[in-house]
């Protein structure tokens, strides 16, 4: 079984092996950061998969080893600086992309398997630090030596006991608090983020009516889905290499059509969700 080719083979990037245990001092940062209202609404389903996250043999009986693959993203440029849609959602959906790869890998591996990519109560980032493809930067982001932070994460997680991939030297955020500062609504201190301020959360997860206040932090912001301020300004992400493996094609948003195209992320939001969005961030 050569695992590693085969995820070559498949289009990923970057991967790496890790043992399963999850150390108690990041369930106890995931349980102060939820206890600290900074899940937001996703509060409910985030807390409800605590158990999962703390023990993966709660979701995959006789786990003994997690598979983590990274995929660059990275579509290039804005053309404009108003009704912009975040680089992850520029083209097909990362779930598919990558989720009928994760299954084509889960395949070959004998035992029992399940494979995640952002779709189960997963420390997904965590284990990509432990099986050494990057470190958390100040924006919470995996931050790889490779491609900076523009990388998806998927997790296989496996029955089969493979030897852990030895963590080669990382750099690190240093002094560095570019994307604390740039953050235009004061969302991050160092490595949290809380999600009531985050442009992201508010333009993707957010159901429903902005109240006044949200409405405020998302009026006058240049993304209207999503939002990448805390990783254009890192300094990691000058190694930043473009594809267009996702084929990307919504830089922005045009506020007279709103078509979605088929496949895309955009549909999480339905067009009520992107006019709402537009409606209270649109710049003349
Ligand atoms: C909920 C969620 C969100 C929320 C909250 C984001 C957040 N920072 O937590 C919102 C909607 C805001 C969001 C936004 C985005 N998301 Co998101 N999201 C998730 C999801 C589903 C869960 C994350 C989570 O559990 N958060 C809770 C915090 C507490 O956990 P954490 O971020 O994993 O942090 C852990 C470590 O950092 C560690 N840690 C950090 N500091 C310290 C310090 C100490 C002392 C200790 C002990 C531990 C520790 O502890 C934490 C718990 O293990 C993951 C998929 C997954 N299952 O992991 C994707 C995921 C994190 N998202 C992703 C992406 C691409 C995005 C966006 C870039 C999309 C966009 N452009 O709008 C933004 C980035 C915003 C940002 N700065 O994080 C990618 C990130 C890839 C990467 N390179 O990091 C993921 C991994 C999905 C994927 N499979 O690719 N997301």
């Amino acid at each position: 079984m050569n695992i590693e080719g085969k995820i070559f083979e498949l289009g990923f990037d970057l991967f790496g092996i890790a043992s399963p245990e999850v150390p108690g001092s990041e369930i106890v940062f995931f349980e102060k950061w939820i206890s600290k209202g900074y899940a937001a609404n996703m509060e409910g389903w985030l807390a409800r998969g605590k158990e999962k996250r703390a023990d993966l043999s709660k979701i995959l009986p006789g786990v003994k080893s997690v598979i983590v693959v990274g995929m660059n993203y990275y579509p290039g440029d804005h053309r404009g600086d108003k009704n912009l849609v975040a680089r992850y959602a520029w083209g097909d959906d990362y779930h598919e992309v990558m989720g009928e790869k994760l299954e084509e890998l889960s395949r070959e591996i004998p035992g029992e398997s399940k494979w995640y990519t952002d779709t189960g109560s997963i420390l997904e980032r965590y284990f990509a630090v432990k099986a050494g493809l990057g470190f958390i930067g100040k924006n919470t982001c995996l931050i790889t030596p490779e491609f900076g932070s523009w990388v998806f994460l998927g997790i296989v997680l496996t029955t089969v006991e493979l030897e852990p991939t030895t963590s080669k030297p990382m750099g690190n955020c240093g002094d560095c608090r570019k994307c604390i500062d740039a953050c235009p609504t004061g969302a991050l201190s160092e490595k949290k983020i809380d999600c009531r301020k985050c442009i992201s959360y508010l333009t993707i997860e957010k159901k429903g009516n902005f109240n006044p206040e949200e409405k405020g932090m998302v009026a006058g912001q240049k993304f209207v889905f999503g939002c990448d301020r805390c990783q254009e300004v890192c300094p990691h992400n000058c190694r930043a290499k473009k594809t267009d493996v996702f084929n990307p094609r919504t830089p922005d948003l045009d506020i007279e059509d709103l078509k979605i195209p088929q496949k895309s992320p955009l549909r999480r939001a339905k067009k009520e969700g992107l006019a709402r969005n537009l409606s209270a961030g649109h710049r003349a």
